[in-house]
């Protein structure tokens, strides 16, 4: 009777291993299946709390030379590639619910191997480096200028010599540029100087690349673009008042959206609703630029990039809402938060939501966000932070065999 019972068990055993089997072959054949259709298929991404801080900047960049890409946000670093441990940096200014660090750019500025970083506040007005000590100790501020109100700063090479310029967004005052002094080693020497390159107010909106197909980048503002003199810092910048983007984004995009040579214009409204695309005719001199919407139904498109997210090739426009920009006073304030990126699919743009829904459940993008590849697989994450916290969102690319957070 044992042994009867016994072979049952065995027979049972037998029959489920066929039934797994071939269970498992059916799968492999519907994952090659999926596989060929990776070409079209939306990008996975899986998403990962880091921490339920409310500052608005996080930048990526290797703070302990272990060539593992690490987090730094407000008061913070968090060392990958866990991004578990969190290591003090020092104090950030609070005004209201604002944490007045309203970027986080990398830059060694002292040339001594670790690398620094650039933020500034609209209410401290003031631009200011942090210094990388190399331990787990505070890190120095240095001030660099007070340029006034800074709704955030970007960096773009201006002059082309391998090193980003800063250039803080200042609304209610002149557009100005801080180049790194460099050694003699050609290095960061500790200081920058300043080129201003716009006296009228700048406005609310900034952005930079090559508007009139001469090669050299062009500043673009909430009312008008700057063309690049031969010189960018001894020349004229010449401003050409072709537009009125109203509370533009931070940075306003410059690319050839539509592939026709010419470069076009990509902006969200940073404190209505709207995300729209400009269509850049030239003709000669002459400027004409049509408007073209992506998104009329979500608000607070402050921040944005474009950068090929899905490995195809082409760019895609990564944004999302900045979750309480203006706290209460937004027009769509109290909207659900989200995430997405936008594909140009050879007439418009499609919509892919990465993330959507309200507070603690939707995450935003933030003032400024970090699109960076974490993982070995070279893939580019999104790291955000913001009012809602600070999250990764691990891209596990279109293959439906690689789910799963992969470190
Ligand atoms: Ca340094
Ligand atoms: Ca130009
Ligand atoms: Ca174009
Ligand atoms: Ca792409």
């Amino acid at each position: 009777m044992l042994s009867a019972n016994l072979f049952m068990t065995n027979m049972l055993h037998f029959l489920l291993a066929i039934c797994f089997a071939s269970f498992s072959i059916m799968l492999a054949g519907a994952q090659s299946t999926a596989a060929a259709k990776d070409a079209n298929s939306p990008v996975r991404f899986v998403k990962k709390l880091i921490a339920s801080e409310s500052y608005e900047s996080v930048g990526v960049f290797d703070v302990n030379n272990d060539n593992i890409p690490d987090l730094v946000s407000g008061s913070f670093w968090y060392p990958g590639p866990d991004y578990v441990q969190r290591n003090f940096i020092g104090v950030v200014d609070r005004i209201g619910e604002y944490w007045d660090d309203f970027s986080t750019i990398p830059l060694d500025v002292n040339g001594d191997g670790k690398i620094d970083f650039v933020t500034g506040g609209w209410f401290g007005k003031k631009l200011y480096w942090k210094e990388n000590p190399g331990t787990n100790g505070e890190w120095k501020q240095h001030l660099i200028a007070e340029p006034g109100n800074i709704e955030t700063t970007r960096a773009w090479d201006i002059d082309g010599d391998g090193i980003n310029e800063i250039v803080p967004n200042t609304p209610n005052d002149p557009l100005t540029v801080y180049r790194l002094v460099k050694g003699s080693n050609g290095k960061g020497a500790g200081s920058f100087e300043a080129f201003k390159i716009y006296n009228g107010k700048s406005g609310h909106g900034l952005g930079f690349g090559d508007i009139n197909g001469d090669g050299r980048g062009d500043f673009v503002l909430t009312n008008g673009w700057l063309e690049a003199p031969p010189d960018a810092f001894k020349g004229t910048w010449t401003f050409h008042p072709d537009f009125g983007f109203g509370d533009a984004s931070v940075p306003i995009i410059v690319a050839d959206v539509n592939s026709d040579g010419q470069n076009d214009i990509i902006v969200g409204q940073g404190h209505g609703y709207g995300l729209h695309w400009y269509e850049h005719k030239k003709n000669k001199d002459k400027h004409d630029w049509i408007k073209h919407t992506i998104d009329p139904f979500n608000s607070q498109y402050h921040t944005m990039e474009w950068v090929d997210i899905d490995n195809d090739g082409k760019e895609e426009l990564v944004t999302g809402k900045r979750y309480r920009a203006h706290n209460d006073k937004d027009a769509g304030a109290h909207d659900y938060v989200g995430l997405y990126y936008f594909k140009w699919n050879g007439e418009s743009f499609t919509k892919q939501v990465i993330s959507y829904g309200p507070f603690g459940e939707g995450k935003g993008a933030g003032l400024y966000f970090s699109i960076a590849a974490l993982t070995p697989s070279g893939r580019k994450d999104i790291i955000v932070a913001g009012k809602d916290g600070l999250c990764i969102f691990y891209n596990n690319g279109s293959d439906n065999s690689t789910q799963g957070v992969k470190k």
